[in-house]
């Protein structure tokens, strides 16, 4: 099992410049062709990406990178957030894992990162699609001294940093869609989750939870999610690093939320205001109150979305839009 697969992997490499029939891994590997195509097919659902054409065979075209700790730390330029990491190849969602890890101690800064996830998750019970080695599945654990009503803020922060670190590693035109959304030409590249856990009014800690699709290929998105969604790699139409990517997120994260910490929301409600491509919209709001539809117009001092509608412009939180 294991070692054909390796083997096979070693060969796609080596020949990487041009195509191996089936025939001949076949016979190098000394395993049938049937499985030659099982192995091809399992290495595919990984995130490699390899060629078949008829009568020449097989190339590979992609190997997945790792987002182990020992990949990350060379790219890595931050005080502390990244410093201590959790690692792994497949977990049911980073944000159980962190949490876990949040009510052990795990200090500001601490991140868990996974290869896969099988139940990712996004707000309201929804799920977060997360194949294996193609993505971002990243969770950051902070422990602001914030009084709880504030928490909201640190989606827009996050949504800023994040959205500066893809478009500097990209070059594409990223923009934010309020609350958790980022976009490449109207389709969503990232979602970002924000968890906390209280005490009194204070926070306790918060889990940010963010997906990034970079190197996911249209195939590997569900039918209901190729309208809507999209990656890095599609829109760039080429792959792209992901260690590199994750440095570069966590340095923009740790830089913007010390400088949010310190200077507060305003500097950040401006940035998001320049990123935002939503100002100026008609959009629907669904509030306790019923649907309101009005243009978005910009972020008030809270982070609240301010709509201009019918009965005037209104305060829109985050928790009452999806
Ligand atoms: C979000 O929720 O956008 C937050 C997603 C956070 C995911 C990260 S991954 C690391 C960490 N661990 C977790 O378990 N979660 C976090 P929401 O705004 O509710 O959007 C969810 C909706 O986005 C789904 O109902 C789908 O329609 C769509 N969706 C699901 N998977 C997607 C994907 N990979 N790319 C784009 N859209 C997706």
């Amino acid at each position: 099992g294991n070692s054909i697969r390796e083997g096979l992997v070693q060969l796609l490499i080596r020949h990487r410049e041009n195509f191996l029939s089936g025939e001949e891994i076949s016979q190098r590997l000394e395993c049938s062709r049937t499985a030659v195509w099982k192995h091809i097919e399992e290495l595919r659902k990984e995130g490699y990406q390899i060629e078949a054409r008829p009568k020449s065979g097989y190339r590979l075209v992609y190997r997945p990178d790792r987002v182990a700790p020992e990949e990350l730390q060379p790219h890595l330029s931050t005080r502390s957030f990244g410093q201590h990491f959790r690692y792994r190849a497949q977990v049911t969602s980073t944000q159980a894992l962190a949490h876990e890890w949040a009510r052990e101690g795990a200090p500001e800064g601490a991140v868990v990162i996974a290869e896969e996830q099988t139940e990712g998750r996004g707000r309201m019970g929804r799920s977060w699609h997360s194949p294996p080695r193609s993505g971002i599945w990243m969770s950051l654990i902070l422990r602001p001294s914030l009084p709880l009503p504030l928490a909201p803020q640190l989606t827009l922060v996050a949504s800023v940093a994040l959205s500066r670190a893809l478009k500097s590693e990209t070059g594409l035109p990223v923009s934010i869609k309020w609350p958790n959304d980022l976009l490449v030409h109207g389709k969503k590249v990232c979602g970002i989750l924000t968890e906390l856990r209280g005490e009194q009014d204070q926070i306790q800690y918060i889990v940010l939870g963010m997906g990034i699709n970079v190197n996911v290929t249209e195939e590997f998105f569900p039918k209901e999610l190729k309208e809507k969604a999209t990656s890095l790699a599609i829109e760039g139409k080429q792959t792209y690093s992901r260690p590199q990517l994750i440095c570069s997120m966590l340095k923009e994260l740790e830089t913007w939320y010390n400088g949010y910490l310190t200077h507060g929301f305003e500097p950040i409600r401006i940035l998001w205001e320049e990123s935002a491509g939503m100002l100026g919209k008609m959009i629907t709001a669904r509030t306790p109150s019923g649907e309101k539809r009005g243009i978005a117009k910009g972020l008030d001092a809270t982070g609240a979305l301010l709509l201009e509608t019918e009965e005037g412009i209104l305060p829109v939180f985050s928790s009452y839009i999806d």
